[in-house]
């Protein structure tokens, strides 16, 4: 395979998630554009425009669309202007998940409803099967397409509970996809990330403590950083990656192997 001397250059690379600076997504299009990719943008509503225009501009000044991805026609249209301005598609980033409040809180038999977990299902893992439905038939050879997962959809974790169940759904699709999109040269991979103070973040009750006590019981003896999610996306979306699909790659300090913490 011929390598380019910079990991991403040239690929031309979707971004779906990006809410404000502290957005994972952020930090992932920050590490793209560093190494060389064209990006593009899409935003889940005009709360978000300004903030994606700004963006936009000081890490390339690729298209923004705005897409709801509840919505089957703002999904065909983002993927329509991508095909527009791009003509193929080398990279895709779903850094989206979201749960109403009350189903990540609490007890899971005090809190989980049929219509709960139907919204958060949709929002965080139909999205992304959507995306590459939408997307596959114009996606290049050696493309490759990511999403961001967290632990809790492997293991019970306090409070996390219809979002843990959409994360294991997510990881699955993953598999799913890379399985039968692999002899189209599209591979398909998920980050389980460590936790980061973001807006999704900050909005959880106690979510500083679990920093804290992540931060001592992990093998690094620290959190991770946005920016380490970053570079390991551009690895992904990278022709460096080129063996690796259908994985979940943890970048969380090495938390998930220990069964318990060590002193
Ligand atoms: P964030 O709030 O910055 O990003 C979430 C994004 O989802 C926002 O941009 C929001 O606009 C978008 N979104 C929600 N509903 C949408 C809809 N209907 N249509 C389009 N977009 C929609 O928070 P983040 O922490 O950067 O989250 C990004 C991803 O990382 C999520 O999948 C999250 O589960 C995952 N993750 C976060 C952490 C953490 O600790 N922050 C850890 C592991 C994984
Ligand atoms: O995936 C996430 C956060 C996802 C999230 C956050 C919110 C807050 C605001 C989804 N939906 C909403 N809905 C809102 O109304 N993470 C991995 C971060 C996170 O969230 C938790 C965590 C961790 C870690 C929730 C409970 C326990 C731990």
């Amino acid at each position: 395979m011929n390598y380019n001397s910079s990991m991403v250059e040239g690929k031309k690379i979707l971004v779906v998630g990006l809410a404000n600076k502290y957005s994972i997504a952020a930090a992932i299009t920050k590490s793209l554009h560093k190494n060389g990719a064209q990006l593009g943008f899409s935003y889940q509503n005009e709360r978000f425009e300004k903030f994606i225009t700004e963006f936009s501009k000081e890490n390339g000044g690729g298209f923004t669309q705005v897409c709801d991805l509840a919505n089957d026609d703002d999904i065909k249209k983002l993927i329509a202007t991508a095909k527009k301005e791009w003509g193929q598609i080398d990279g895709i980033v779903h850094s989206v998940g979201f749960a109403p409040a009350d189903q990540i809180s609490g007890n899971i038999e005090d809190c989980i409803t049929r219509e709960g977990f139907k919204i958060t299902h949709d929002v965080s893992s139909y999205s992304f099967s959507a995306l590459l439905k939408e997307a596959h038939p114009f996606m290049s050879d050696n493309s490759s397409a990511i999403t961001l997962t967290y632990v809790g959809s492997q293991e019970a974790t306090p409070n996390y509970n219809v979002m843990g169940m959409a994360k294991a759904s997510l990881e699955a699709s993953v598999r799913y996809f890379a399985s039968t999109l692999g002899s189209k040269g599209i591979r398909v991979n998920s980050i389980s990330a460590g936790p980061i103070k973001t807006l999704a973040a900050s909005g959880i009750k106690g979510f500083k403590s679990m920093l804290n006590k992540h931060g001592v019981s992990t093998p690094l003896a620290r959190n991770i950083t946005a920016e380490e999610v970053g570079n390991t996306a551009t690895f992904l979306l990278s022709d460096m990656s080129s063996g690796i699909t259908g994985q979940t790659i943890y970048v969380d300090g090495g938390y998930n192997i220990q069964a318990i913490s060590f002193d």
